[in-house]
């Protein structure tokens, strides 16, 4: 399996994020990267520098405006003289006017986030491009032929939306791998979410369009991030009508209920006749992940992936959440080991 990865991500080290009322140090942080990138040498696996892409690629699945955003937002908060990581601090929530974007900086970042637990930083637009043109190099050699392709990206995609970020995510790598692998000629594509947390951005990406299915196994919005997608009865609109397939589990689930959830899934991305996949492969499901609750052990990552790789399907695996540091790059090996 092929590995593409950009150092360039290190450029995005937020720094703090609001969480549970206090700042705290971020969670998603350079560190987790090393630590895969250990287990990848371990395993012999050798890693690639992902090839150019232009801004122009990120228009596919992203509003020109809000990349313009992401682009110089931390030049713009320089010019007002800050410097430092920027967090938002108001949103427009219901009864609050969305089709004004603000021409100051705060003002535009909540127009844009959707939650103070993401910062940008100085080197944040340059990571997150890599992370993307790491996804696209992935996406292109399946494209050209390659089984399976491990996008190792930093920043993580799948919160961000067409025209939104948050969750740790600034750009949608799995959509964009997605897309590409479409424009590249596969007719139908897959996108299985199997991070702890609801892709709502990739959700809202595709949830139009019957092309692209879109099937994610995540805790219940009821009481986890991100709290306000992600219900089973989201099931898409127009033509995108019951291409997309949420399954909720409680906080705490365990390798039965997970387990029965991913047989499912992969069901119906079968049923869908998918001739290409794309997965969301966050292993913040690890029972010692620090801001998750379901309860999967090292041991069950070597299953999902032997579950996943049983599909037959030429498949781009993306990287997305994960934050239990020293462990993450043997679960990740766990599943890519499948393929
Ligand atoms: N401030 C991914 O796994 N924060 N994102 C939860 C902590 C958001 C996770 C509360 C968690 C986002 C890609
Ligand atoms: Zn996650």
């Amino acid at each position: 399996m092929r590995v593409i990865h950009s150092h360039r991500h290190a450029g995005h080290d937020g720094g703090f994020e609001l969480h549970r009322g206090e700042l705290v140090p971020c969670f998603e942080t350079p560190t987790r990267v090393v630590h895969i990138l250990r287990a990848l040498e371990r395993a012999e696996m050798p890693v690639e520098a992902p090839r150019e892409f232009s801004v122009d690629a990120l228009l596919r699945v992203h509003d020109a405006g809000f990349v313009e955003f992401l682009r110089n937002a931390h030049a713009q908060w320089r010019a007002h003289g800050r410097s430092g990581s920027m967090l938002p601090s108001g949103f427009p929530a219901r009864g609050l006017r969305r089709d004004r974007i603000p021409a100051g900086i705060n003002g535009m970042m909540g127009h844009y986030a959707f939650d103070a637990g993401t910062p940008i930083v100085e080197g944040t637009w340059d990571a997150a491009l890599s992370s993307a043109q790491v996804a696209l190099t992935a996406a292109a050699l399946v494209a050209e032929g390659e089984r399976s392709t491990y996008a190792l990206c930093r920043p993580p995609g799948h919160h961000a939306g067409r025209s939104t970020y948050g969750g740790y995510c600034f750009l949608n790598n799995a959509a964009l791998a997605a897309q590409e692998l479409r424009d590249r000629g596969f007719g139908r594509v897959a996108v299985l979410d199997v991070d702890y947390h609801h892709g709502n951005g990739t959700q809202e990406i595709f949830y139009t369009r019957g092309d692209v299915l879109f099937v994610s196994i995540h805790g219940t919005p009821d009481t986890e991030y991100p709290y306000f997608l992600g219900y089973a009865d989201e099931r898409g609109i127009d033509a995108g009508e019951g291409f997309t397939r949420n399954f909720p589990l409680p906080a705490g689930s365990g390798w039965e209920g997970y387990r029965a959830a991913l047989a499912e899934a992969l069901e119906e991305i079968a049923q869908f006749g998918a001739d290409a996949l794309v997965v969301s492969l966050g292993v913040d499901t690890f029972e010692g992940d620090p801001i998750s609750s379901f309860k999967l052990a090292g041991r069950h990552f070597p299953l999902i992936g032997a579950m996943i790789a049983a599909l037959l399907l030429p498949t781009v695996l993306v990287q997305e959440g994960g934050y239990a540091a020293e462990e993450i790059g043997e679960n990740v090996l766990g599943i890519l080991e499948a393929f």
